[in-house]
């Protein structure tokens, strides 16, 4: 074991997102103590704040899973947001870091960081070998720029922080507005409401035949905490669960969990995106790692968790 968990101090940042929350629910099960600070203590785009606050509260650990975040056309519409509030966050938590001698950081990146035509499945030396997916191109670039500053702490100062790329995520806690969410919380309300409304169909964005993989925050949350205690190395390792499935059979496996056979339709004036995106999860597969749960059944879970949240009916 590289990095023995027992009586560290972890810092989550971004706990109140979806994968931060899942994250310290499965650091609950470790023996260390979970440290978190909303943005009312502190502001992570604030660069003295976020220097303050670490200097203070110096953990031994930080898993960054801070950050903007969005689906298709947020990330179209709002690019200053997600270039500029990820570039903000990572280089403050990074440097504060550095200056408060965090022993370990493992920082977030996205799948969408690879070029829009790689290989399929995509390998980790895949990352800046071709031009960006014209959708998503703020967000990765500041992702990218993220891996690159956490390689140049290890290189310049020897610090062991690592870096991981998880594919598209899904489950508890997601963001279900249906003009910012990603598209499998997106369609799990929108078979809903068609559903309780009788509604006899439901729009799709775009064609319906891009491929995703998709995996569950939780499943996500277990491989980060085995790659804090496990890897140490320069380059980013991939998450994934291994599978891909088109837009269109996504939506009728949740229209099969929802129970709500609504004829599907396409508005071609929304974007397709990058036409597949399928990791290479071998290296994380060799070191031990190999869990992700089935497709149907994160999206039965999920379902159950949002009808809870919310008070609806199935
Ligand atoms: O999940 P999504 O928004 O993001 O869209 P990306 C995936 C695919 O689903 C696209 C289609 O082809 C969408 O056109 N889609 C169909 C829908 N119906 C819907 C719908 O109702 N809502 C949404 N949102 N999509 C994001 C990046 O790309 O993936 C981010 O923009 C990030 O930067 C994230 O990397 C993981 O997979 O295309």
């Amino acid at each position: 074991m590289t990095f023995d968990l027992r009586r560290k101090r972890i810092w989550v940042a971004g706990h109140r997102g979806m994968v931060g929350g899942a994250v310290v629910r499965r650091l609950a099960a470790e023996e260390c103590e979970i440290i978190t600070a909303g943005r009312d203590v502190v502001d992570l785009v604030d660069q003295a704040a976020v220097k303050t606050w670490l200097t203070q509260t110096r953990p031994d650990a930080i898993i960054l899973a801070a950050a903007k975040v969005g689906g298709i056309k947020a990330n179209n519409d709002f690019p200053v947001d997600f270039l500029y509030q990820n570039l903000m966050i990572e280089a403050n938590i990074l440097q504060a870091a550095h200056e408060a001698d965090v022993e370990r950081v493992l920082f977030l990146g996205s799948s969408c960081i690879y070029p829009k035509f790689a290989p399929q499945p995509i390998p980790e030396d895949a990352l800046l070998t071709g031009p960006l997916e014209p959708t998503n191109e703020w967000y990765a670039i500041a992702k990218i720029a993220g891996i690159k500053l956490t390689q140049a702490y290890r290189t310049q100062y020897g610090r062991d922080w690592i870096s991981a790329m998880p594919t598209n995520l899904y489950g508890p806690g997601d963001n279900y507005d249906l003009n910012s969410s990603h598209v499998l919380p997106a369609l799990l309300r929108k078979f809903h409401e068609a559903k309780v409304s009788g509604a006899p169909e439901v729009v799709l964005w775009g064609s319906g035949t891009p491929l995703r993989e998709f995996l569950h925050c939780d499943d996500l949350a277990d491989a980060l905490v085995f790659l804090l205690k496990n890897y140490s190395g320069y380059e980013h390792v991939n998450v994934g669960s291994g599978v891909e499935v088109t837009i269109r059979e996504l939506a009728e496996t949740i229209a099969d969990v929802v129970g709500y056979a609504a004829e599907l339709t396409f508005d071609s004036t929304k974007p397709d995106g990058t036409p597949r995106k399928l990791m290479d999860s071998s290296r994380l597969n060799a070191m031990g790692w190999n869990r992700a749960r089935p497709l149907r059944a994160g999206i039965a879970q999920t379902y159950d968790d949002w009808l809870q949240q919310t008070g609806a009916k199935a």
